[in-house]
C-alpha cells in the first residue's frame, strides 16, 4: 500500500483530517509536570492519550526536540512509540541536501526514528528529494508555499511568468511516480491553495497555519480537500496543545481538537 492510499484509509477510519503538531516547548508546559523526570514526555503522553481518536496524524517538529540535546532525541523516540499505528506520523525537519547527504537524513527519519512521512525542502532539486521517495510506503511533503510572511521572498517570484511555488507543485506531480509525494501549503494562502489543489487533485496537502498564524479553517477545508473531502492534512500545533497551561491541559486540548474536527466536518459537506 502506498503512503497516499494509507493516508486515505486512515482519514476514513478516523473520520478526521486533523493533525496535531507536537511542538513542545519545555517553558510552556504546565508547572505541575516540571518536577517529573521527563516533563515533555509526560506532556506528550497525556496529549496523545486525550486526542488519539480525533486525529489522522501527529507532527512532531524536530526543532523542538533537537533543542533539548541528546535527551530530546530520546524523548522524540519514546513519543513515537506512544503514537498508535492507526494514525500517521510526520517528522517535520524540512530537510534538504545533496543526494548523498539526503540519503542519511532519510535513513535517520524513516529507519531510525520510524516516521511514516517527513517534510522536505525541495530547493536543492530532484537529487535532494529522491532518497526520501524511493519507498512508496514513506510519505514526503515538499514545501511549496509556506505559511510565513517570508514565503513571498522566493516562493512567489516569477519564473517564466509563473510563480516559483507553482513550478515546485508541477515538478512534484511529475516526480510522484510512487504515489507517496505530497505538498506543504500554508493555510494563510487560500487562493493559492485552491489553485494548487486544481493542479494536483490526487496528492496529499499538509496545511499548517490555522490557529496562531491566523489561517481560515473554512477555506482550508473547501479548497484543500480532494473531490472526496480527503487528502488535506490540517495541522494545528500551539492552539491545541497549549489550549490550557494548567492541570486540565489534556482535557482542554481534547475539547479544542473536538471543536476543530466538528468544524471541519461542517465545512466538508
Ligand atoms: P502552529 O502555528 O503552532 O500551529 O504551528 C505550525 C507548525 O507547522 C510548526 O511546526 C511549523 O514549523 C509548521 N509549518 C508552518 O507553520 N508553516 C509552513 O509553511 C510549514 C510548516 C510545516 O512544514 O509543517
Amino acid at each position: 500500500m502506498t503512503f497516499t492510499q494509507k493516508l486515505k484509509e486512515i482519514q476514513t477510519r478516523q473520520g478526521s483530517l486533523l493533525c496535531i503538531g507536537l511542538d513542545v516547548d519545555p517553558e510552556k508546559i504546565p508547572v505541575h509536570l516540571k518536577s517529573l523526570e521527563n516533563p515533555v514526555l509526560e506532556f506528550n503522553r497525556q496529549i496523545i492519550e486525550a486526542t488519539k481518536d480525533l486525529v489522522c496524524a501527529y507532527k512532531p517538529n524536530l526543532a523542538f526536540y533537537e533543542a533539548m540535546g541528546t535527551e530530546g532525541f530520546q524523548t522524540l523516540k519514546e513519543t513515537l512509540k506512544m503514537i498508535p499505528s492507526s494514525v500517521i506520523t510526520i517528522g517535520d525537519g524540512k530537510r534538504g541536501d545533496i543526494g548523498n547527504t539526503a540519503k542519511q537524513y532519510a535513513r535517520s527519519l524513516f529507519h531510525d526514528f520510524g516516521f511514516d512521512s517527513v517534510t522536505v525542502n525541495p530547493y536543492m532539486g530532484f537529487d535532494s528529494v529522491e532518497p526520501f521517495i524511493e519507498n512508496p510506503q514513506n510519505g514526503v511533503f515538499l514545501l511549496a508555499l509556506t505559511s510565513n510572511s517570508g514565503s513571498k521572498d522566493f516562493q512567489r517570484l516569477k519564473v517564466n511568468g509563473k510563480p516559483l511555488y507553482e513550478k515546485v507543485v508541477r515538478s512534484a506531480k511529475k516526480w510522484n511516480k510512487y504515489d507517496n509525494l505530497g505538498l506543504v501549503v500554508g493555510a494563510t494562502h487560500p487562493r493559492e491553495l485552491k489553485l494548487i489543489r486544481k493542479i494536483v487533485p490526487d496528492m496529499p496537502l499538509l496545511i499548517p497555519g490555522i490557529g496562531k498564524q491566523g489561517g481560515d479553517l473554512k477555506s482550508v477545508v473547501r479548497y484543500g480537500c480532494d473531490k472526496n473531502g480527503q487528502l488535506a492534512v490540517i495541522n494545528i500545533s500551539r492552539s491545541v496543545i497549549y489550549a490550557s497551561q494548567e492541570k486540565d491541559f489534556a482535557d482542554a486540548a481534547r475539547k479544542e481538537a473536538e471543536k476543530i474536527v466538528k468544524e471541519i466536518k461542517l465545512y466538508n459537506k
